[in-house]
């Protein structure tokens, strides 16, 4: 039995995405695809339901994108923002509204609630010591220091986190601290900030979360445990920022709302758009109605990054304003990873939405449903290309695909399309089947009802099995002759299946379920309706559902993810050698480098970098011992040109006089280049 009629309305919400970069399918699997389902089966119940969501454009993750791309945070949030709505959109998750954190009516709403907050003393008002670039005359974001992680000395550890241990830090925990900006040491400054006492929250927080205990999902009621157990320390609400919204108190000049402050209001204020766009009232899916029965039931789909700010600190701000209702259940999902790796936004290690839709066009549902079955649900589960290839090929294709397609295929062979009986309406006439579709719908429904999503997809695709095995058992196509009524009865019974599959698969597939209902030549159906064909019934022409994946449409994509991955390999690699100190003009002068060719070349006995090498200088033909062994073979170079310093003192190598240096350039890796004209110069030519 369904427990959805608990609720008289649903406000369910998935993460704001930051607009400082596209999504991949980690996004996807974690916070949307699950959502989107779960919505389109509230709505086939015919439930009142609102899906929101929008772009997050505040905090630090959205201003060092615009420093990294050399522009401004607002030409960040509009590219990405629009980028990121497209890919939604040609996914098919069916928001009611993606909003803008950047709009007034958030700016509005999220200083109301600061303020309500403020008047009711509920923060806590602190100096405290933080990083100050003087440079630049500002107070350093934590993603804006970087310095030595006091854990696993990693020297590129941000002011937050160590992104190599993985240890989660306070800017002061850096050794050596450097500002991102600058490039200088910060100092220590101190600055007012206003605190949501959450440890006061505690004890209140964690009667909640304990009655949440076997209804929440396990891996997101064990991390709000442990939160819980290492104690809540106050949160500062505020930050020393340009970017972002304004703290709406005179003496807070300057400094604007902790991004995670104001985020999850963002849910709240694209409602509230929602709400004026549509003639809706925004209060009865958020605020505690007068009768408890009466409020709406709030939901969270987030990814397990997220848990903290979704089950503690934002449920307290709730809790502080007093008026509003708090979560139900937040079903997070855990990490998608890819090909043996996380997904990476920073080393490029993902398969890209926007990328996807042009390299696969009209590929959509094909991704919704290699995802939804392989969803992070209680533990992180892995994407690969090969996978992806053989749930298209063994499971669209061969099951569902084939199966409508076999159906069709034979009502237009047999009967030209046509639905013809002695009675009005056709009904299912096996009660067996009847009994076993109907089966698969309680499940779909409890298992849709549990977040169960992987398996509500396998209750769907059973339907397909199902027919696929009715069919090969009646075998009209042998019927048809021997006892053509029978024929004609296996398949109607098939039709009106086919016409069940098709309403299942609207939550997971709902390009596909469209497709199937515009074969049927039927209209779309919710949950409590069944799909009539009337006596006469014209069905369309049969198309085919999916094709099939063949090996070299997968096999340019694990390449493109390999060459992506040497890529950043390359760029990755930290140090660019610092600049030396200054040297005057005569110095560089005195430096005589000419162009030069190589004549011979051979391996120093005993060594292993060493090359003999004799150079054509223009001059002379001299000895020049190199240490380029392990990067040039002898025989590959002679005949190159080169650069070389013809007046270094003369110095004996491995017994060998060595006259003059060949210049070489040097990558991070330790990659060598010789450096020569662009063009081909005379041996001799001054390099100056
Ligand atoms: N933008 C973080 C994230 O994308 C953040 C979510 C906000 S939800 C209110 O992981
Ligand atoms: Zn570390």
């Amino acid at each position: 039995m369904s427990q959805l009629n608990k609720f008289k309305r649903y406000t369910i919400t998935s993460a704001l995405p930051y607009a400082n970069g596209p999504l991949h399918i980690g996004h996807l699997a974690g916070a949307y695809l699950p959502a989107d389902i779960f919505v389109r089966y509230l709505r086939l119940m015919k439930k009142d339901v609102v899906y929101i969501c929008g772009s997050d454009e505040h905090g630090a993750a959205i201003t060092i994108k615009a420093k990294k791309e050399g522009t401004t945070p607002q030409a960040i949030i509009d590219k990405y923002h629009k980028q990121i709505k497209d890919s939604f959109e040609e996914f098919g998750i069916s928001f009611d509204i993606y909003h803008r954190t950047s709009s007034a009516i958030h700016h509005d709403l999220s200083q109301e609630f600061f303020l309500n907050l403020y008047e009711k003393g509920e923060f806590i008002e602190k100096y405290s010591e933080q990083y100050y670039d003087e440079d630049f005359d500002q107070f350093l974001a934590d993603r804006y220091i970087t310095g030595t992680c006091p854990v696993c000395s990693y020297d590129k550890a941000y002011g937050d986190q160590c992104e190599n241990c993985g240890t989660s830090l306070n800017p002061t925990d850096l050794i050596d601290p450097i500002s991102t900006l600058s490039s200088k040491k910060p100092i220590l400054k101190p600055t007012k900030h206003w605190y949501l006492p959450l440890d006061k929250y505690q004890p209140w927080l964690e009667k909640w979360i304990d009655e949440k205990e076997g209804e929440w999902k396990v891996n997101v009621f064990g991390q709000c445990r442990s939160w819980l157990k290492s104690g809540l320390q106050p949160r500062s609400m505020t930050r020393d920022l340009d970017w972002g919204i304004d703290v709406p108190l005179e003496e807070a000049k300057g400094k604007k709302l902790y991004v995670w402050m104001d985020a999850p209001i963002g849910y709240i204020s694209a409602t509230k758009q929602w709400a004026i766009d549509k003639g809706k009232d925004w209060q009865k899916y958020w605020k505690k109605q007068a009768n408890t029965e009466d409020d709406a039931c709030l939901m969270h789909f987030i990814g397990k990054d997220n848990i903290v700010f979704h089950c503690i600190i934002f449920p307290a701000i709730l809790k502080a304003h007093g008026d509003y209702i708090l979560p139900q259940n937040v079903p997070a999902n855990e990490f998608l990873n890819l090909e043996g790796d996380k997904l990476s936004t920073s080393r490029n290690h993902a398969v890209w939405l926007h990328e996807y839709l042009q390299e696969l066009p009209g590929k959509q549902d094909e991704l919704r449903y290699v995802l939804t079955s392989i969803l992070p649900e209680t533990s992180d589960s892995e994407f690969t290309w090969k996978d992806y290839q053989a749930r298209v090929n063994n499971e669209l294709v061969a099951i569902l695909g084939n199966y409508v397609n076999r159906v069709m295929i034979l009502m237009h062979k047999f009967y030209e399309g046509k639905v013809e009986s002695d009675t009005p309406t056709i009904k299912l006439t096996d009660a067996n089947l009847d009994k076993e579709i109907g089966n698969y719908y309680d499940e779909l429904g409890k298992n849709l009802e549990s977040y169960r999503f992987r398996q509500a997809l396998q209750s769907v695709m059973d339907i397909a099995r199902l027919g696929n095995r009715y069919l090969t058992e009646q075998e009209p196509w042998k019927t048809i002759k021997s006892d053509p009524a029978a024929a004609k009865a296996a398949l109607h019974n098939s039709l009106i299946l086919i016409g069940h599959l098709a309403t299942c698969l609207q939550p997971f597939l709902p390009a596909t379920a469209i497709k199937i209902f515009g074969m049927l030549n039927v209209d779309a159906v919710t949950f409590d309706q069944e799909i009539e064909f009337a006596n006469g019934h014209q069905l369309n022409a049969a198309a085919l559902l999916f094709e099939k994946v063949e090996d070299e449409v997968i096999d340019i994509q694990i390449q493109k993810l390999a060459d992506k991955k040497k890529a950043s390999a390359v760029v990755q690699q930290p140090i660019i050698t610092p600049a030396k100190a200054n040297i005057t003009f005569d110095h560089f002068v005195g430096m005589d480098i000419r162009t030069g060719t190589i004549l011979t070349a051979e391996k120093v006995a005993k060594t292993k970098k060493l090359l003999k090498l004799t150079i054509d200088t223009g001059i002379d033909e001299r000895t020049v011992v190199s240490g380029i062994a392990e990067h040039y073979e002898p025989e590959a170079i002679i005949g190159k040109q080169v650069s070389i310093l013809v007046n270094l003192e003369p110095r004996e190598i491995k017994g060998i006089m060595s006259q003059g240096m060949i210049l070489m350039a040097e990558n991070a890796e330790g990659k060598l280049s010789f450096v020569a004209p662009a063009i081909d110069m005379p041996n001799g030519s001054v390099i100056r």
